[in-house]
């Protein structure tokens, strides 16, 4: 096995305690913001697929600090935490998953196909891995303009199961292509382990080293090792040094489209779940920040209103915004 096994934890690339908070800041907003959707969902009001990421917001969070505006992310069906951590516009995406014209999509995507350019939140769409192909076409255009932009796609374990992924990173190795591979590998895919789906032992990271990039499989539910990680893939695309791969362990906590708890369909145990959710990636930053005397009390509870304000207001936004007009419904969509 050539896949660096390696926790960088206590390396240099250790951020700064000003942007630990808004790591912090954005793990928080993420979560909040999906505890409001599986309290509102039962509403009906919110009709698209909602798939949630809560127990997964380190990865995003842990990323998107390292990039600007100008960088561009691509994302799957379980895309809300990466949206929001980009920059993306809470309400915007509220307005979205209630099918409103102020939605980020007008409306017309719902959770699954976010796009918001104007945080360079170029897509998501739920065809498993479609996104990672155009992620590296947008990889390749960013070298051809000679632009200083870094394109990060997320993608889980299940896309990597897919013939265009082993394309796209073939691809983008060849080209010493700007792009970030990274694959939040939370176990399953949909109702199926790992075990019947991929050879054991065998670290997905292992498929990047593979096709020629550096690779590493990392505790994905510690913001601070993906940070570091995505630090070095980071300086890596911009110094022109090709793609690379983060394989970030992780686990979701609900079940896998909608907002209930699915435990019962037994598929997987309440032991395993109990034993992720002691991993609470939140919790544990939120502890190691107070600890660290990062984070007091008072700007603990700041942050939290902060958060909690921003989705009240965020979905009294998308209730009150009308819904498109049925004049637009073949408008921004291409036509088949
Ligand atoms: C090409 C394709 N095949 C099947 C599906 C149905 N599908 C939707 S989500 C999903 C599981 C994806 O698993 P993973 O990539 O691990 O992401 P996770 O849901 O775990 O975040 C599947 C099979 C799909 N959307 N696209
Ligand atoms: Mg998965």
């Amino acid at each position: 096995m050539t896949t660096q096994q390696k926790d960088i934890r206590a390396a240099a690339v250790l951020p700064d305690a000003k942007t630990r908070l808004a790591v912090l800041e954005s793990m928080i907003r993420v979560r909040l913001a999906e505890e409001a959707i599986a309290a509102l969902y039962g509403e009906g009001e919110i009709r698209c697929p909602t798939h949630l990421c809560i127990g997964q917001e380190a990865v995003a969070a842990g990323i998107s600090v390292l990039l600007s505006r100008d960088d561009l992310v691509f994302s799957g069906h379980r895309s809300h935490g990466h949206y929001l951590a980009k920059g993306g516009d809470m309400n915007a995406m509220f307005a979205e998953l209630y099918g409103r014209v102020t939605g980020c999509a007008r409306g017309k995507g719902g959770s699954q196909h976010l796009v918001d350019l104007a945080c360079g939140f170029m897509g998501a769409a739920p065809i498993l891995s479609s996104t990672i192909s155009v992620g590296v076409g947008s990889a390749w255009a960013a070298k051809l303009d000679r632009r200083d932009q870094v394109s990060i796609v997320y993608f889980g374990d299940g896309a990597t199961e897919e013939g265009t992924f082993h394309e796209a990173l073939n691809f983008a190795s060849v080209h010493k292509l700007p792009v970030i591979f990274v694959c939040e590998n939370n176990l399953y895919s949909v109702h199926s382990a790992m075990d019947i789906r991929q050879p054991e032992g065998r670290p997905i990271a292992l498929l990047g080293t593979a096709h020629g990039m550096p690779s590493v499989t990392c505790d994905g539910n510690d913001a601070d090792v993906v940070h570091a990680h995505a630090a070095e893939a980071v300086a890596r695309a911009r110094a022109g040094e090709g793609p690379s791969f983060i394989e970030c362990m992780t686990y979701r906590w609900m079940e896998h489209c909608g907002p209930g708890d699915d435990i019962p369909l037994g598929y997987r145990t309440a032991e395993e779940l109990a034993d992720w959710r002691i991993r609470d990636p939140l919790a544990i930053y939120r502890d190691r920040l107070a600890a660290a005397g990062e984070l007091g009390a008072a700007a603990e509870a700041d942050l939290m209103k902060k958060a909690r304000d921003e989705v009240a207001a965020a979905v009294a936004f998308a209730k009150a915004s009308p819904y498109p007009e049925a004049a637009e419904l073949s408008e921004h969509v291409f036509p088949v």
